[in-house]
Protein backbone atom coordinates (compact mmCIF):
# COMPACT_ATOMS: atom_id res chain seq x y z
CA UNK A 1 0.00 0.00 0.00
CA UNK A 2 1.06 3.58 -1.01
CA UNK A 3 1.94 6.18 2.09
CA UNK A 4 1.60 9.42 0.22
CA UNK A 5 3.32 11.75 2.81
CA UNK A 6 1.11 14.81 3.76
CA UNK A 7 -0.05 17.86 1.45
CA UNK A 8 1.68 19.99 4.19
CA UNK A 9 4.93 20.66 2.47
CA UNK A 10 7.65 23.52 3.25
CA UNK A 11 5.98 25.10 0.06
CA UNK A 12 2.89 25.44 1.47
CA UNK A 13 1.69 29.28 1.55
CA UNK A 14 0.57 30.84 4.71
CA UNK A 15 -2.51 31.16 5.70
CA UNK A 16 -3.06 34.25 4.89
CA UNK A 17 -2.44 34.36 0.93
CA UNK A 18 -5.14 34.73 -1.44
CA UNK A 19 -7.70 32.01 -1.51
CA UNK A 20 -7.08 31.26 -4.65
CA UNK A 21 -3.70 30.40 -4.53
CA UNK A 22 -4.57 28.19 -1.34
CA UNK A 23 -6.94 26.09 -3.71
CA UNK A 24 -4.06 25.92 -6.62
CA UNK A 25 -2.48 24.03 -3.69
CA UNK A 26 -5.10 22.66 -2.16
CA UNK A 27 -5.92 20.56 -5.73
CA UNK A 28 -2.30 20.00 -6.39
CA UNK A 29 -2.09 17.85 -3.32
CA UNK A 30 -5.05 15.63 -4.60
CA UNK A 31 -3.99 15.81 -7.51
CA UNK A 32 -0.76 14.52 -6.84
CA UNK A 33 -1.79 11.98 -4.44
CA UNK A 34 -0.65 13.86 -1.37
CA UNK A 35 -2.76 13.81 1.46
CA UNK A 36 -4.57 16.81 2.93
CA UNK A 37 -3.58 17.38 7.01
CA UNK A 38 -5.70 18.88 9.31
CA UNK A 39 -3.39 22.07 9.51
CA UNK A 40 -3.62 22.30 5.55
CA UNK A 41 -6.13 24.68 4.32
CA UNK A 42 -8.93 22.93 2.45
CA UNK A 43 -12.89 24.12 1.04
CA UNK A 44 -15.49 24.14 3.13
CA UNK A 45 -17.29 21.82 1.05
CA UNK A 46 -14.25 19.58 1.15
CA UNK A 47 -14.32 19.65 5.23
CA UNK A 48 -17.92 19.12 4.91
CA UNK A 49 -17.70 16.56 3.23
CA UNK A 50 -15.35 14.55 5.56
CA UNK A 51 -17.44 15.16 8.36
CA UNK A 52 -20.57 13.95 7.03
CA UNK A 53 -18.89 10.53 5.62
CA UNK A 54 -16.86 10.26 8.82
CA UNK A 55 -19.52 10.93 11.70
CA UNK A 56 -21.89 8.57 9.88
CA UNK A 57 -19.09 5.75 9.83
CA UNK A 58 -17.82 6.57 13.46
CA UNK A 59 -21.47 6.68 14.16
CA UNK A 60 -22.21 2.87 11.96
CA UNK A 61 -19.58 1.36 14.15
CA UNK A 62 -21.15 2.55 17.55
CA UNK A 63 -24.61 1.42 16.40
CA UNK A 64 -23.33 -1.49 15.00
CA UNK A 65 -22.29 -2.98 18.08
CA UNK A 66 -25.93 -3.76 19.08
CA UNK A 67 -26.82 -6.45 16.56
CA UNK A 68 -24.30 -9.13 17.63
CA UNK A 69 -23.66 -7.17 21.12
CA UNK A 70 -27.13 -8.95 21.70
CA UNK A 71 -25.80 -12.36 21.54
CA UNK A 72 -22.41 -11.90 23.81
CA UNK A 73 -24.95 -13.28 26.48
CA UNK A 74 -25.61 -15.93 24.70
CA UNK A 75 -23.00 -17.19 23.04
CA UNK A 76 -22.69 -20.88 23.11
CA UNK A 77 -18.87 -21.33 24.33
CA UNK A 78 -16.86 -19.41 26.21
CA UNK A 79 -14.33 -19.20 23.28
CA UNK A 80 -17.55 -18.07 21.09
CA UNK A 81 -18.28 -15.27 23.58
CA UNK A 82 -14.57 -14.11 24.04
CA UNK A 83 -14.12 -13.99 20.31
CA UNK A 84 -17.66 -12.22 20.10
CA UNK A 85 -16.36 -9.93 23.04
CA UNK A 86 -13.50 -8.76 21.35
CA UNK A 87 -15.07 -7.79 18.00
CA UNK A 88 -17.81 -5.96 19.84
CA UNK A 89 -15.28 -4.08 21.62
CA UNK A 90 -12.70 -3.52 18.55
CA UNK A 91 -16.05 -1.86 17.02
CA UNK A 92 -16.21 0.38 19.67
CA UNK A 93 -12.32 1.48 19.39
CA UNK A 94 -13.15 2.24 15.61
CA UNK A 95 -15.76 4.33 16.60
CA UNK A 96 -13.35 6.42 18.89
CA UNK A 97 -10.73 6.64 16.16
CA UNK A 98 -13.21 7.95 13.57
CA UNK A 99 -14.71 10.39 16.08
CA UNK A 100 -11.24 11.64 16.47
CA UNK A 101 -10.85 12.16 12.89
CA UNK A 102 -13.81 14.05 12.94
CA UNK A 103 -12.05 16.57 15.65
CA UNK A 104 -9.76 17.14 13.47
CA UNK A 105 -11.84 18.72 11.42
CA UNK A 106 -13.04 20.88 14.02
CA UNK A 107 -15.88 18.83 14.22
CA UNK A 108 -17.24 18.38 18.28
CA UNK A 109 -17.63 15.11 19.70
CA UNK A 110 -20.52 15.72 21.54
CA UNK A 111 -22.73 17.27 18.96
CA UNK A 112 -22.16 14.82 16.72
CA UNK A 113 -23.42 12.35 19.43
CA UNK A 114 -26.44 14.63 19.79
CA UNK A 115 -26.73 15.26 16.08
CA UNK A 116 -27.05 10.91 15.83
CA UNK A 117 -29.64 10.90 18.61
CA UNK A 118 -31.70 13.59 17.21
CA UNK A 119 -31.98 11.57 14.31
CA UNK A 120 -30.24 14.48 12.53
CA UNK A 121 -27.24 12.62 10.93
CA UNK A 122 -27.09 8.88 9.64
CA UNK A 123 -25.44 5.62 10.20
CA UNK A 124 -25.83 2.87 8.23
CA UNK A 125 -28.43 0.86 7.26
CA UNK A 126 -27.41 -2.37 7.57
CA UNK A 127 -27.66 -2.54 11.60
CA UNK A 128 -31.35 -1.90 11.16
CA UNK A 129 -32.03 -5.62 10.94
CA UNK A 130 -32.26 -8.12 13.16
CA UNK A 131 -30.35 -10.96 14.75
CA UNK A 132 -32.92 -13.81 15.53
CA UNK A 133 -30.24 -16.41 15.66
CA UNK A 134 -26.24 -16.95 16.31
CA UNK A 135 -25.72 -17.74 12.87
CA UNK A 136 -26.34 -14.20 12.86
CA UNK A 137 -23.53 -13.53 13.98
CA UNK A 138 -21.38 -15.36 11.78
CA UNK A 139 -23.02 -14.09 8.48
CA UNK A 140 -22.74 -10.23 10.10
CA UNK A 141 -18.78 -11.39 10.44
CA UNK A 142 -18.77 -12.84 6.59
CA UNK A 143 -21.13 -10.25 4.42
CA UNK A 144 -21.44 -7.09 6.48
CA UNK A 145 -17.34 -6.93 7.55
CA UNK A 146 -16.82 -8.29 4.13
CA UNK A 147 -18.64 -5.64 2.73
CA UNK A 148 -16.60 -3.36 4.87
CA UNK A 149 -13.68 -4.35 3.77
CA UNK A 150 -14.20 -4.05 0.48
CA UNK A 151 -15.23 -0.24 1.34
CA UNK A 152 -12.83 0.37 3.67
CA UNK A 153 -9.58 -0.85 1.98
CA UNK A 154 -9.55 1.79 -0.85
CA UNK A 155 -10.32 4.35 2.10
CA UNK A 156 -6.95 3.77 3.66
CA UNK A 157 -5.44 5.94 0.03
CA UNK A 158 -8.43 8.44 1.20
CA UNK A 159 -7.29 12.39 0.11
CA UNK A 160 -7.60 12.80 4.45
CA UNK A 161 -4.55 12.09 6.14
CA UNK A 162 -6.13 10.96 9.37
CA UNK A 163 -9.25 9.25 7.69
CA UNK A 164 -6.66 7.44 5.63
CA UNK A 165 -4.71 6.21 8.50
CA UNK A 166 -7.39 5.48 11.02
CA UNK A 167 -8.90 3.30 8.20
CA UNK A 168 -5.20 1.10 8.16
CA UNK A 169 -5.47 -0.38 11.55
CA UNK A 170 -9.57 -0.50 11.39
CA UNK A 171 -9.20 -2.85 7.97
CA UNK A 172 -6.72 -5.02 10.01
CA UNK A 173 -9.54 -5.86 12.37
CA UNK A 174 -12.07 -5.98 9.87
CA UNK A 175 -10.14 -8.70 8.47
CA UNK A 176 -10.12 -10.23 11.67
CA UNK A 177 -13.67 -10.20 12.30
CA UNK A 178 -14.47 -11.32 8.39
CA UNK A 179 -12.75 -14.35 9.75
CA UNK A 180 -14.27 -15.30 12.50
CA UNK A 181 -17.42 -15.48 11.29
CA UNK A 182 -16.69 -17.35 8.18
CA UNK A 183 -14.67 -19.50 10.79
CA UNK A 184 -18.35 -19.80 12.94
CA UNK A 185 -20.52 -20.66 9.75
CA UNK A 186 -18.14 -23.29 8.48
CA UNK A 187 -18.65 -25.18 12.21
CA UNK A 188 -21.83 -25.02 11.64
CA UNK A 189 -22.64 -26.71 8.08
CA UNK A 190 -20.12 -29.54 9.68
CA UNK A 191 -22.90 -29.55 12.60
CA UNK A 192 -26.49 -30.54 12.26
CA UNK A 193 -29.16 -29.84 9.67
CA UNK A 194 -30.45 -28.12 11.78
CA UNK A 195 -27.74 -25.50 11.85
CA UNK A 196 -26.74 -25.39 8.14
CA UNK A 197 -30.54 -24.76 8.00
CA UNK A 198 -29.97 -21.63 10.46
CA UNK A 199 -27.09 -20.65 8.32
CA UNK A 200 -28.62 -20.53 5.00
CA UNK A 201 -32.15 -18.51 6.68
CA UNK A 202 -29.34 -16.29 7.77
CA UNK A 203 -27.55 -15.72 4.52
CA UNK A 204 -31.27 -15.52 2.62
CA UNK A 205 -31.93 -12.50 5.15
CA UNK A 206 -28.71 -10.56 5.18
CA UNK A 207 -27.69 -10.98 1.75
CA UNK A 208 -29.89 -8.04 0.10
CA UNK A 209 -29.62 -5.62 2.98
CA UNK A 210 -25.59 -6.23 2.59
CA UNK A 211 -25.18 -5.24 -0.99
CA UNK A 212 -27.57 -1.70 0.08
CA UNK A 213 -24.79 -0.89 2.58
CA UNK A 214 -22.82 0.08 -0.64
CA UNK A 215 -25.16 3.11 -1.16
CA UNK A 216 -27.60 3.98 -3.96
CA UNK A 217 -27.05 3.01 -7.44
CA UNK A 218 -24.24 5.45 -8.98
CA UNK A 219 -26.70 7.07 -11.25
CA UNK A 220 -28.93 7.88 -7.73
CA UNK A 221 -25.63 8.81 -6.00
CA UNK A 222 -25.59 12.59 -5.21
CA UNK A 223 -22.17 12.73 -3.57
CA UNK A 224 -19.89 10.43 -5.61
CA UNK A 225 -18.92 12.66 -8.55
CA UNK A 226 -17.70 15.25 -5.96
CA UNK A 227 -16.26 12.39 -3.29
CA UNK A 228 -14.36 11.01 -5.86
CA UNK A 229 -12.88 14.08 -7.45
CA UNK A 230 -11.55 15.30 -4.18
CA UNK A 231 -10.52 11.50 -3.47
CA UNK A 232 -12.21 10.91 -0.78
CA UNK A 233 -13.92 7.98 -2.09
CA UNK A 234 -11.46 6.19 -4.54
CA UNK A 235 -14.15 4.15 -6.16
CA UNK A 236 -17.99 4.24 -6.95
CA UNK A 237 -20.70 2.40 -5.09
CA UNK A 238 -20.88 0.45 -8.08
CA UNK A 239 -17.87 -0.47 -7.73
CA UNK A 240 -17.53 -1.26 -4.72
CA UNK A 241 -20.77 -3.51 -4.51
CA UNK A 242 -19.62 -5.47 -7.85
CA UNK A 243 -15.99 -6.44 -5.96
CA UNK A 244 -17.82 -7.37 -2.79
CA UNK A 245 -20.22 -10.09 -5.09
CA UNK A 246 -17.12 -11.20 -6.98
CA UNK A 247 -15.66 -12.09 -3.44
CA UNK A 248 -18.43 -13.85 -2.11
CA UNK A 249 -19.60 -16.26 -4.66
CA UNK A 250 -16.67 -18.75 -4.31
CA UNK A 251 -16.68 -17.92 -0.56
CA UNK A 252 -20.48 -19.11 -0.63
CA UNK A 253 -19.61 -22.41 -2.93
CA UNK A 254 -17.38 -23.22 -0.50
CA UNK A 255 -19.13 -23.14 2.63
CA UNK A 256 -21.70 -24.72 0.54
CA UNK A 257 -24.70 -21.88 0.79
CA UNK A 258 -26.71 -20.62 -1.78
CA UNK A 259 -27.19 -17.01 -2.50
CA UNK A 260 -30.79 -16.14 -2.71
CA UNK A 261 -30.76 -14.13 -6.29
CA UNK A 262 -31.66 -16.28 -9.23
CA UNK A 263 -30.02 -13.93 -11.56
CA UNK A 264 -26.72 -14.22 -10.04
CA UNK A 265 -24.11 -16.17 -12.49
CA UNK A 266 -20.33 -15.63 -13.72
CA UNK A 267 -20.41 -13.23 -16.69
CA UNK A 268 -17.43 -14.32 -19.30
CA UNK A 269 -17.34 -10.89 -21.07
CA UNK A 270 -17.36 -9.08 -18.46
CA UNK A 271 -15.19 -11.15 -16.31
CA UNK A 272 -17.63 -10.65 -13.30
CA UNK A 273 -20.73 -12.24 -12.22
CA UNK A 274 -23.91 -10.83 -12.86
CA UNK A 275 -26.60 -10.19 -10.40
CA UNK A 276 -30.02 -9.08 -9.49
CA UNK A 277 -31.31 -4.92 -8.77
CA UNK A 278 -31.86 -4.80 -4.80
CA UNK A 279 -34.69 -3.40 -3.67
CA UNK A 280 -33.91 0.26 -3.55
CA UNK A 281 -37.00 1.43 -1.83
CA UNK A 282 -36.14 -0.56 0.66
CA UNK A 283 -32.98 1.37 1.11
CA UNK A 284 -34.55 4.59 0.97
CA UNK A 285 -36.86 3.19 3.95
CA UNK A 286 -34.57 1.75 5.83
CA UNK A 287 -32.55 4.93 5.62
CA UNK A 288 -34.89 7.27 6.74
CA UNK A 289 -35.80 5.69 9.56
CA UNK A 290 -38.41 3.13 9.15
CA UNK A 291 -36.38 -0.27 8.80
CA UNK A 292 -37.27 -3.61 11.61
CA UNK A 293 -34.83 -2.18 13.87
CA UNK A 294 -34.58 1.36 13.45
CA UNK A 295 -36.37 2.67 16.73
CA UNK A 296 -34.67 0.14 18.60
CA UNK A 297 -31.22 0.94 17.64
CA UNK A 298 -32.32 4.91 18.49
CA UNK A 299 -34.19 3.88 21.72
CA UNK A 300 -30.94 1.86 23.14
CA UNK A 301 -28.37 4.39 22.09
CA UNK A 302 -29.98 7.60 23.88
CA UNK A 303 -30.44 5.28 27.09
CA UNK A 304 -26.89 4.18 26.86
CA UNK A 305 -26.10 7.92 26.10
CA UNK A 306 -28.42 9.34 29.55
CA UNK A 307 -26.91 6.52 31.57
CA UNK A 308 -23.28 7.22 30.88
CA UNK A 309 -23.72 11.18 31.33
CA UNK A 310 -22.23 10.70 34.94
CA UNK A 311 -18.85 8.93 33.14
CA UNK A 312 -18.57 11.88 31.04
CA UNK A 313 -19.07 14.68 34.30
CA UNK A 314 -16.74 12.65 36.25
CA UNK A 315 -14.03 12.36 33.80
CA UNK A 316 -14.37 15.95 33.06
CA UNK A 317 -14.07 16.89 37.14
CA UNK A 318 -11.20 14.31 36.87
CA UNK A 319 -9.10 16.59 34.12
CA UNK A 320 -10.06 20.01 35.40
CA UNK A 321 -8.53 18.89 38.83
CA UNK A 322 -5.66 17.52 37.03
CA UNK A 323 -5.40 20.74 35.07
CA UNK A 324 -5.89 22.61 38.48
CA UNK A 325 -3.08 20.55 40.27
CA UNK A 326 -0.12 21.35 37.16
CA UNK A 327 -1.06 24.90 37.09
CA UNK A 328 -0.62 24.65 41.00
CA UNK A 329 2.37 23.06 40.35
CA UNK A 330 3.87 25.49 37.23
CA UNK A 331 3.27 28.46 39.76
CA UNK A 332 5.12 26.92 43.34
N1 LIG B 1 -26.92 3.47 5.02
O1 LIG B 1 -24.46 9.96 -2.36
P1 LIG B 1 -24.32 8.69 -1.59
C1 LIG B 1 -18.97 -1.35 9.61
C2 LIG B 1 -26.75 7.88 2.44
S1 LIG B 1 -19.52 0.27 9.68
C3 LIG B 1 -27.30 4.71 5.42
O2 LIG B 1 -23.88 7.49 -2.32
P2 LIG B 1 -21.83 8.77 -0.11
C4 LIG B 1 -19.19 -2.28 10.73
C5 LIG B 1 -25.54 8.78 2.29
O3 LIG B 1 -24.94 9.02 3.54
C6 LIG B 1 -20.11 0.56 8.02
N2 LIG B 1 -27.17 5.81 4.64
O4 LIG B 1 -23.40 8.97 -0.30
C7 LIG B 1 -19.49 -1.80 12.00
C8 LIG B 1 -26.17 10.01 1.67
O5 LIG B 1 -26.88 10.74 2.66
P3 LIG B 1 -26.52 12.29 3.06
C9 LIG B 1 -20.19 1.99 7.67
C10 LIG B 1 -26.61 5.62 3.42
O6 LIG B 1 -21.48 9.29 1.24
C11 LIG B 1 -19.81 -2.68 13.03
C12 LIG B 1 -27.23 9.41 0.77
O7 LIG B 1 -27.54 8.14 1.29
N3 LIG B 1 -19.26 2.27 6.63
O8 LIG B 1 -18.51 -1.69 8.61
O9 LIG B 1 -21.06 9.30 -1.27
C13 LIG B 1 -19.84 -4.05 12.77
C14 LIG B 1 -26.79 9.29 -0.68
O10 LIG B 1 -25.70 8.35 -0.84
C15 LIG B 1 -26.19 4.38 2.96
C16 LIG B 1 -19.02 3.53 6.23
O11 LIG B 1 -19.60 4.47 6.74
C17 LIG B 1 -26.36 3.27 3.80
N4 LIG B 1 -26.00 2.02 3.45
O12 LIG B 1 -21.62 7.18 -0.12
C18 LIG B 1 -19.52 -4.53 11.51
C19 LIG B 1 -17.95 3.68 5.18
N5 LIG B 1 -25.69 4.53 1.71
O13 LIG B 1 -25.35 12.20 3.99
C20 LIG B 1 -19.19 -3.65 10.49
C21 LIG B 1 -17.68 5.12 4.79
C22 LIG B 1 -25.82 5.81 1.41
O14 LIG B 1 -26.17 13.00 1.78
N6 LIG B 1 -18.74 5.69 4.02
N7 LIG B 1 -26.36 6.48 2.42
O15 LIG B 1 -27.75 12.78 3.75
C23 LIG B 1 -18.83 5.57 2.67
O16 LIG B 1 -18.04 4.92 2.02
C24 LIG B 1 -19.93 6.35 1.99
O17 LIG B 1 -20.41 7.34 2.88
C25 LIG B 1 -21.12 5.45 1.50
C26 LIG B 1 -22.19 6.38 0.89
C27 LIG B 1 -20.63 4.50 0.43
C28 LIG B 1 -21.74 4.67 2.65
Amino acid sequence: MTSPQSGTSSSAPPADRAEPELQRHFDDTIAHNQRIEPRDWMPEGYRRTLIRQIAQHAHSEIIGMQPEGEWITRAPSLRRKAILFAKVQDEAGHGLYLYSAAETLGADRADLTERLIEGRQKYSSIFNYPTPTFADVGVIGWFVDGAAICNQVPLCRSSYGPYARAMVRVCKEESFHQRQGYELLLTMMRGTDEQRAMVQDAVDRWWWPSLMMFGPPDDDSPNSAQSMAWKIKRHTNDELRQRFVDMTVPQAEKLGVTLPDPELRWNEERGHHDFGTPDWSELKRVISGDGPCNAQRMERRRTAHEEGAWVREAAAAHAAKQDKRREEGSAA
